[in-house]
């Protein structure tokens, strides 16, 4: 029976592009079950877009001198094209920062503000003097309270998964300043998350859903069992939706609290242009309700979402939210900032048009249950072992041998064999058998399953050898080709979720097109006949190639480089020292010298000692860098000279002053100075003062 299903995708942060972690742990997952329940005749509203609001957003702003609008209008366009390049079919990729989204959202919080559901409190927060700003979600950093881990975040910690306020944090920083905070009065609505401790028990514990998956509901009710307290849903920042209430100046919606909403504000843009009602998306009993997240996600969708529609009182509520785990690389965990992962943008430069080998390695080995590793050398022999030598041969003896045999047109079976009877109603039952995998949220069985009707298919061709037949039994060829041909044609159809673009370019070899009616999920178990006698096919081509050794070192080559900045990077970069104020800065006088005399300093190894003409003075400077530099290299040579630093004495030598240096990877001294020769001598924050 035909339903409504409203499914929904994690609005990735636009503070970056996407990974292989994210497509494997939500997108595809998200979009095959979306495929999936098409296919099979149901209403489909599959909503995802653009989560531009959050502290993340505005952090990479500040880091590139850029607003953050500018960032999330460059990653929302990136993201959206990686999706489409993927086929990722939803009916609605939209944006938080869209006009219809403050309004729904805004919309929602002054309806629960208006009915009361909300703690209007004054309360202290942690503030940070020296930034002026108060600090929240990832502009604080501190221990979590729950496991200990010390680089969790105000609002969430990554490690657990548990969600908490920023007063909740042992040992809170700031991440702006690395200052202690302060606390300072300011006002916020909370969400009493204890109010409807009852109604989540319930939901959850009580009617546990026989199909939530065990670390979801292991999540949910650990959350429970610890006890539920009133959440902030506002902020006192300036990148976000504005309060829509007396007070609310200066404040924002919590990310948390809008960016869920963004999955109604999508469906109603989608309705709109659709020329559809939105409610029954979201209203109607009927209708299914489904999230797909990863793992660090748990918490906002099947605790403080399904408050927050309670409280509204005229939403559906989650019927399934079957997060994944989250997928390593390579043995290590996927990382933006060290680069450490497999943009989609890059793969499809080096692996041009294979969306669906990807699509498939990741499916396989998708973290369901726990966190998985993605290896190239898996992603190799996925393509080579199962694509290529079962699925793509299979499919290319059927449509070479019948283009040879009969020039392309489906042949007449006479009676079947007891194999060909038992092939075909092993085919006929492969609709139920991937259904049910991916009714139980299975994908990696469910792939597995298709990769099955491939085998069987292979089998039944290498088992009747039409290639020998042929030579002393015509009509027993046809039947053969024929049978070959009806497990041809399921999988063209059964793939299609899996394997959108081969599935695509398979109905075109087999002319799916010039059928009668198109050949759908369900017609595989019912029907007798898939592709009818007479009907033309068309002429063969490969629908995988494989993937060289070459091809997949190029790709471990791409990470070793990673791994080596990282590595470089982890011993050079020592941990930044305790902040200093403009004030502190300002001390400092660098001066642009030119070393004007140097000798070794005898018996010291390292020690150079140096005239410097500063532009004040001519100075004596000792200087440790005979290990990178002899006395005469460095003779005429510009730099840059602290020169209001206590005289120090080194081995009977008064040194008045520091010369900058820094050091290049290979740990060779390298001088701190400027570009071309500076006429004036004196720089201070990288400009000289007048
Ligand atoms: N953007 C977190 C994430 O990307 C958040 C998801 C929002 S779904 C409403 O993992
Ligand atoms: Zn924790």
């Amino acid at each position: 029976m035909s339903r409504k299903y409203t499914i929904t995708a994690a609005l990735p942060y636009t503070n970056g592009p996407i990974h292989i972690g994210h497509l494997a742990g939500v997108y595809i997952p998200a979009d095959i079950y979306a495929r999936y329940k098409r296919l099979t005749g149901n209403d489909v509203a599959f909503i995802c877009g653009s989560d531009e609001h959050g502290v993340p957003i505005t952090i990479k702003a500040k880091k590139e001198g850029v607003t953050p609008q500018d960032i999330v209008n460059k990653y929302h366009a990136i993201i959206k094209q990686s999706f489409e390049d993927f086929g990722i079919t939803f009916d609605n990729y939209s944006r938080t920062s869209a006009k219809i989204h403050h309004e729904t959202a805004s919309a929602f919080f002054k309806t629960l503000n208006d009915n009361n559901q909300f703690i209007e409190e004054t309360s202290k927060q942690l503030y940070d003097a020296e930034a002026n700003q108060f600090l929240a979600d990832r502009f604080i950093i501190g221990t979590c309270p729950k496991c200990g881990n010390e680089e969790s975040y105000g609002d969430q910690c990554e490690n657990c998964g548990t969600s908490h306020n920023a007063t909740d944090l042992i040992n809170p920083k700031s991440a702006i300043t690395g200052n202690v905070p302060s606390l300072k009065e300011t006002k916020h609505w909370f969400l009493p998350l204890d109010k409807h401790e009852d109604f989540l028990k319930q939901w959850i514990l009580k009617d546990h859903k026989k199909d939530w998956k065990s670390n979801v509901y292991g999540q949910c009710k650990s959350w429970i069992d610890d006890g539920l307290r009133p959440r902030a849903v506002t902020r006192d920042l300036d990148w976000g939706i504005p309060v829509p209430a007396p007070g609310g100046e200066g404040k924002v919606l919590y990310v948390w609290f809008d960016a869920p909403i963004g999955y109604i504000s999508a469906t109603k843009e989608w309705a709109k242009r659709e020329g559809k009602d939105w409610k029954p998306y979201w209203k109607d009993k009927n209708t299914k309700l489904l999230h797909f997240i990863g793992k660090d996600n748990i918490v906002f969708h099947c605790i403080i979402f399904p408050a927050m529609l309670k409280a509204e009182g005229s939403y559906i509520l989650p019927d399934n939210v079957p997060a994944n785990e989250f997928l390593n690389l390579e043995g290590n965990k996927l990382s933006t900032s060290k680069n450490w992962a497999v943009w989609l943008h890059e793969y499809l430069k080096d692996f041009p048009d294979q969306q669906d080998v990807l699509r498939y390695a990741l499916t396989a080995n998708a973290p369901e249950t726990k966190d998985n590793d993605f290896t190239w050398k898996d992603f190799q022999a996925r393509n080579n072992n199962e694509l290529v030598a079962i699925f793509g041969n299979f499919i290319n003896r059927v449509v070479v041998l019948t283009n040879k045999y009969y020039n392309g047109v489906v042949p007449e079976s006479s009676d079947f064999s007891i194999l060909d009877e038992e092939t075909l109603k092993t085919l006929s039952a492969y609709p139920e058998v991937i259904a049910s995998s991916l009714e139980r949220y299975r994908f990696r069985e469910a792939g597995q399953a298709l990769m099955n009707l491939a085998r069987l298919g292979n089998k039944y061709l290498a088992d009747e050898e039409p290639w020998k037949v042929i030579k002393q039994d015509e009509i027993r060829t046809k039947t053969i080709m024929f049978v070959a041909l009806q497990i041809a044609s399921a999988l063209a159809t059964l793939s299609e979720p899996f394997l959108p673009f081969s599935s695509a370019k398979l109905k075109t070899i087999l002319g799916f097109k010039n059928l009668a009616s198109p050949l759908n999920w369900k017609d595989i178990s019912a029907k007798n006949i898939l592709l009818p006698t007479g009907h033309q096919i068309g002429n063969a081509e490969l629908l995988f190639s494989k993937i060289e050794d070459h091809q997949i070192q190029a790709q471990l080559d791409k990470l070793e480089a990673s791994r080596k900045i990282n590595e470089a990077e982890d011993k050079t970069t020592t941990p930044q020292k305790d902040m200093i104020t403009f004030d502190d800065f300002t001390k400092l006088d660098l001066r642009v010298g030119t070393i004007i005399e140097a000798k070794k300093m005898p018996k010291a190894k390292k020690l150079l000692v140096l005239k410097v003409d500063t532009g004040i003075d001519v100075r004596t400077i000792v200087s440790g860098i005979a290990g990178s530099f002899t006395a005469e290299d460095v003779i005429g040579k510009q730099v840059t000279v602290l020169v209001n630093l206590a005289p120090r004495t080194l081995r009977g030598v008064e040194s008045e002053g520091m010369i900058l240096m820094t050091a290049s990877e290979d740990g060779k001294l390298v001088f701190v100075n400027p570009d071309a020769s500076t006429s004036l001598n004196t720089v201070a924050n990288g400009l000289p003062i007048s």
